[in-house]
């Protein structure tokens, strides 16, 4: 199995899309399961994409090619990750904020809350204040959630939430936030109602949140 894992982790370190799609498949097809193959291949290799281009031995070019191999496994992973016999749980609008292109983790969150039984609407990434209040307006939304991935973009988490509770619509939803940069601490001073570190950790805070569950 290691092998496998191995395979999947260099395929998209080196940003090889049809090598990365190709180990998935066979590590699925020998009977390992989606979510190792997630947290042990597909994960660690973006952690050293990014530790690579800290270190000035990968430019943006290299994080967009292998953020294309994570994202052709991924999409064979999804049937696996979501498959759920939940009951509906809840309408989720979802997005990465305004500047920030970043959407892979984000597509995670909303696949594992999909899993969960919520209803999903993404918005994208690089998403307004204003399209995420028009998503409120349009529909009875339960939880809103907030990615972010550069330290630069965060404050936009700030900004979307002041726009909202400008609008009048704060009290009607439950505000997640989340993304590397993202703290606890910051999620309070920005009056988010949670974070999460984690796509598995959102869906027990989501659960929380409508009073479906524990933390
Ligand atoms: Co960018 N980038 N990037 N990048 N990139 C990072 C984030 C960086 C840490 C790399 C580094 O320096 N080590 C760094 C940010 C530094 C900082 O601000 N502190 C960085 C930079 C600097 C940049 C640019 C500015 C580079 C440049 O142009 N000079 C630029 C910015 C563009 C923009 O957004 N305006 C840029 C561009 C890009 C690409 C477009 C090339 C590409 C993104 C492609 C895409 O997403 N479609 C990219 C990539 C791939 C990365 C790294 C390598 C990988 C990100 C990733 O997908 N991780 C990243 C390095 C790293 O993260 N170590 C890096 C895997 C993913 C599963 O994890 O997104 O953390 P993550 O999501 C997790 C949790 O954070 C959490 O759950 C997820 C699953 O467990 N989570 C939530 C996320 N959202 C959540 C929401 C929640 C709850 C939990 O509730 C709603």
């Amino acid at each position: 199995m290691e092998e496998k894992l191995r395979a999947v982790k260099k395929a998209v370190i080196e940003g090889d899309m049809a090598a990365a799609r190709d180990g998935v498949q066979l590590a699925l097809d020998t009977g390992v399961e989606a979510e190792v193959i997630l947290q042990q291949g597909l994960i660690p290799a973006m952690a050293e994409v990014g530790r690579l281009f800290e270190a000035g031995e990968y430019y943006v070019p290299e994080m967009l090619v292998a953020a294309r191999a994570m994202q052709s496994g991924l999409a064979l992973l999804k049937p696996f990750l979501v498959r759920s016999n939940a009951k509906p749980a809840g309408k989720v609008v979802i997005g990465t904020v305004k500047g920030d292109l970043h959407d892979i983790g984000k597509n995670l969150v909303a696949m594992m809350l999909e899993g969960a039984g919520f209803q999903i609407k993404d918005l994208g990434s690089n998403v307004s204040p204003e399209r995420f209040i028009e998503a409120l307006q349009e529909d009875q939304v339960d939880i809103l959630g907030l990615s972010a991935l550069l330290t630069t973009t965060m404050t936009m988490m700030r900004s979307t939430i002041t726009a909202i509770e400008e609008a009048g619509l704060r009290d009607r939803v439950k505000i997640i936030v989340g993304g590397a940069p993202v703290t606890r601490t910051y999620a309070e001073e920005i009056g988010a109602d949670g974070y999460a570190p984690d796509a598995s950790r959102a869906v027990s805070l989501a659960k929380q949140l409508i009073g479906q569950g524990h933390i």
